[in-house]
C-alpha cells in the first residue's frame, strides 16, 4: 500500500498521528485552496497564518527526508478544494488510498467520512493531540443531566496529576477565580510581545495573501504571529518569562492601552499545532513549581487549557452537526455593520473591532463582554456571528469559535456552555475597562441622549427573554430589581433600546458578500 498523507493546514505537528506512522513511500501533501480561504472572508492576518505556516512546516518535512507535494494557491492546477486536491493528488503519485487526522470543522469530517468506503479510500485518524478524545467526552457526559466545565476539569487535573498535590489540588483549592477579577492600575505598564521577522517563505506567504484576497479585512504590514515552532516556542517563553504571574489578577480586565494584556496570545500556535496544549500546561505548571508564579494566576492559566479548551472541543464533536441549528432565544438580527470597520461611537465596541482589525485577535474579556455582550443584547443571530468570529480571529477554527460564539455568548444552546447567560450593562464595562472616559456616553445613564446603550438594551434583553431566563435561580435577584423599578422608567428604557436598535445599521460590511 502507498498511502497518501494529507496535512491539513491546522495540523502542523511533527507529532501528529499520520506521520508518526508513515511507511517510507508515503506521499505528504499540503493544500493551500482557495475554498478553505473564502468561505468566510478570513482576515489576512488569519490567511498570512496559515499559508505562512503550512510553507515552514513542508520545508521542515523535506529536511527531514519526506516526499512532499505542496499545492501552491497560484499552481495552474490546483482544484482549490481540500478534497478534490486530495484526491487528484493521489492519483498522480499513484497513491491508494488518502489518510489524514480528524479535521478541525464538520463539514470536512462529513465529507471525508463519506470517502471512507470509495475506490480511492479515506481512512480517518483520531487527533491525539488533545488531552482528550471526544469518545472521552461522551463518556464523561454520559447519564449526567446537566454538563458543567467545572466537574469536567476537575476530572481532567485528577486524570493528568497538572497542579496536583498528594491526590487534592494544589493550593487547597480547585478553582481561584474570586482572585482573578482586577481591574488595570493606571500605572501599569504591559510587556511587548517579541518580533518575529518576516522571511522569505513568509513574505512570499504574505504576498499571495495580499494578490489573491485584497479586500479582506487587516493590513499584514502588523502581522507578528509565529509561523514556526521555533517562533511559538519563543512567544511561549515570553509568556511565562513577563506575563504569567500577573495572568490571573487581570484576566477579567479591558484596557484602551494594550490589545493583549497579560494574555499568552498562544491560542493560534496551539490551534495550527505548533505547540501542545501538554507541554504548554507542563511548562505552567513548572513556573509555580518553582515559585516563579502564583496559584491564581497558574490555575487560571492551566484551566483555560485544560479545561475550557478541551471541554468546547467535546461539546462541539459530540453536539454536532445540529449544534449550529440551535438558536434557543430565536435571534434573527443581522449583524451590525461596525463589526467589519469599527465605525461606532460606542468606544468599547470601536477599540475592540479596531485592536480585532489591527492583530486579528482580542483577548477573551472584549470577544465575551464586548462585542460579543453586544450582540447578545441586541440578538444578533448565531449564523451571521459565528461567521464573524470565525473570519475575524487568527485563532478561529470551527470547534473552539462554535461553542464559544453560539453557546457562551448567545445562549443559544440553552445552557450547555453556560447556565446562564454572560449579559451585562455598561456598568459592567465601567468597572472592568478604562473605556468609558473617553466615550461620548455616560455608563451611569440609562436614558437620555448621553446614556451608554448597553444599559437600555440590558434591560429590555431581559424583558424580551424572561420567559426563558427567570426560570434561573441566578436570575431571580436581576429580575427583582427590575420588577422594582417604577412602571414609566421601564417605559422609558423600553423606548430606548428600541429607538436605538431601529437605528442600528445592519447593512453588510466590507469584504461581505451583499455589499455594495
Ligand atoms: P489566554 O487568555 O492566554 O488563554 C490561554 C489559552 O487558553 C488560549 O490560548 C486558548 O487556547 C485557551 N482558552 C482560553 N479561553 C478559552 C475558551 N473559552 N475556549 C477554548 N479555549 C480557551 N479561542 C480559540 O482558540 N479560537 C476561537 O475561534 C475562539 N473563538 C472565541 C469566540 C468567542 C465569542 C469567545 C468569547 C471566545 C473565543 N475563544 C476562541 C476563546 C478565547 O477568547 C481565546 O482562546 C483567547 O482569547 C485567545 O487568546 P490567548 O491565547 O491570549 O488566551
Ligand atoms: C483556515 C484555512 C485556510 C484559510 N486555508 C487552508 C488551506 O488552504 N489548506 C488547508 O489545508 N487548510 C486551510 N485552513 C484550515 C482548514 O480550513 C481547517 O483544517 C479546517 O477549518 C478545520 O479546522
Ligand atoms: Fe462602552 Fe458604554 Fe462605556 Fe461607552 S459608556 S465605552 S458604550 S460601556
Amino acid at each position: 500500500s502507498k498511502p497518501l498523507l494529507l496535512i491539513l493546514g491546522d495540523q502542523l505537528s511533527q507529532s501528529l498521528v499520520t506521520l508518526r506512522q508513515a511507511p517510507d513511500n508515503a506521499v505528504i501533501a499540503l493544500c493551500e485552496v482557495a475554498d478553505e480561504a473564502r468561505y468566510v472572508p478570513h482576515h489576512s492576518h488569519k490567511l498570512g497564518l496559515f499559508f505562512a505556516a503550512m510553507r515552514h512546516f513542508a520545508r521542515e518535512l523535506r529536511d527531514k527526508g519526506f516526499e512532499v507535494h505542496y499545492s501552491d494557491l497560484d499552481d495552474a492546477d490546483n482544484t482549490h478544494s481540500l478534497i478534490d486536491e486530495a484526491e487528484r493528488l493521489a492519483t498522480l503519485y499513484g497513491c491508494d488510498e488518502i489518510r489524514v487526522v480528524r479535521p478541525g470543522e464538520w463539514r470536512l469530517f462529513s465529507a471525508m467520512q463519506d470517502r471512507q468506503t470509495g475506490e480511492l479510500p479515506w481512512r480517518l485518524f483520531e487527533d491525539d493531540r488533545f488531552f482528550t478524545t471526544p469518545d472521552d467526552f461522551s463518556r464523561w457526559a454520559q447519564g449526567r443531566k446537566q454538563l458543567r466545565l467545572e466537574y469536567f476539569y476537575r476530572e481532567q487535573r485528577k486524570r493528568t496529576g497538572l497542579l496536583m498535590a498528594d491526590g487534592k489540588p494544589a493550593g487547597g483549592q480547585w478553582n481561584f477565580d474570586h482572585d482573578n477579577r482586577d481591574p488595570i492600575r493606571r500605572d501599569l505598564t504591559f510587556p511587548s510581545p517579541p518580533d518575529h521577522p518576516v522571511d522569505d517563505l513568509t513574505r512570499a506567504a504574505f504576498d499571495a495573501v495580499e494578490r489573491h484576497f485584497p479586500d479582506h479585512m487587516g493590513d499584514l504590514a502588523t502581522f507578528n504571529w509565529p509561523v514556526t515552532r521555533r517562533q511559538a516556542l519563543g512567544d511561549l517563553r515570553h509568556f511565562l518569562d513577563h506575563c504569567l504571574a500577573d495572568f490571573g489578577r487581570y484576566q477579567d480586565a479591558i484596557s484602551e492601552r494594550s490589545a493583549f494584556l497579560f494574555h499568552s496570545r498562544l491560542s493560534a500556535a496551539l490551534n495550527i499545532g505548533l505547540l501542545s496544549p501538554q507541554e504548554v500546561c507542563q511548562a505552567a505548571e513548572a513556573r509555580y513549581t518553582d515559585g516563579a508564579a502564583p496559584i491564581n494566576a497558574v490555575e487560571g492559566f492551566i484551566r483555560q487549557i485544560l479545561g475550557w479548551r478541551e471541554y468546547v472541543r467535546g461539546l462541539y464533536w459530540t453536539q454536532m452537526p445540529g449544534y449550529k441549528q440551535l438558536n434557543q432565544l430565536g435571534f434573527e438580527r443581522d449583524l451590525p455593520a461596525f463589526y467589519w470597520d469599527a465605525d461606532t461611537d460606542m468606544h468599547c465596541l470601536k477599540r475592540a473591532v479596531e485592536m480585532t482589525m489591527e492583530n486579528g485577535y482580542a483577548h477573551h474579556i472584549q470577544r465575551l463582554m464586548v462585542t460579543g455582550n453586544f450582540a447578545l443584547l441586541c440578538g444578533v443571530k448565531p449564523e451571521a456571528l459565528c461567521d464573524w468570529y470565525l473570519s475575524v480571529y487568527v485563532d478561529a477554527c470551527e470547534w473552539v469559535e462554535l461553542p464559544n460564539t453560539l453557546g457562551m455568548v448567545l445562549h443559544a444552546d440553552g445552557g450547555l456552555m453556560g447556565s446562564k447567560p454572560y449579559c451585562a450593562s455598561g456598568k459592567y464595562i465601567d468597572k472592568m475597562s478604562d473605556h468609558c472616559q473617553h466615550c461620548r456616553y455616560s455608563p451611569k445613564q440609562v436614558t437620555g441622549d448621553d446614556a451608554c446603550p448597553f444599559n437600555s438594551l440590558y434591560w429590555h434583553f431581559l424583558a424580551r427573554h424572561r420567559d426563558q431566563l427567570n426560570q434561573n435561580p441566578r436570575m431571580k435577584l436581576i429580575y427583582g430589581s427590575f420588577d422594582r423599578m417604577a412602571p414609566d422608567k421601564r417605559a422609558a428604557i423600553q423606548h430606548q433600546a428600541e429607538q436605538f436598535l431601529d437605528r442600528l445599521d445592519t447593512s453588510p460590511g466590507y469584504g461581505q458578500p451583499g455589499h455594495t
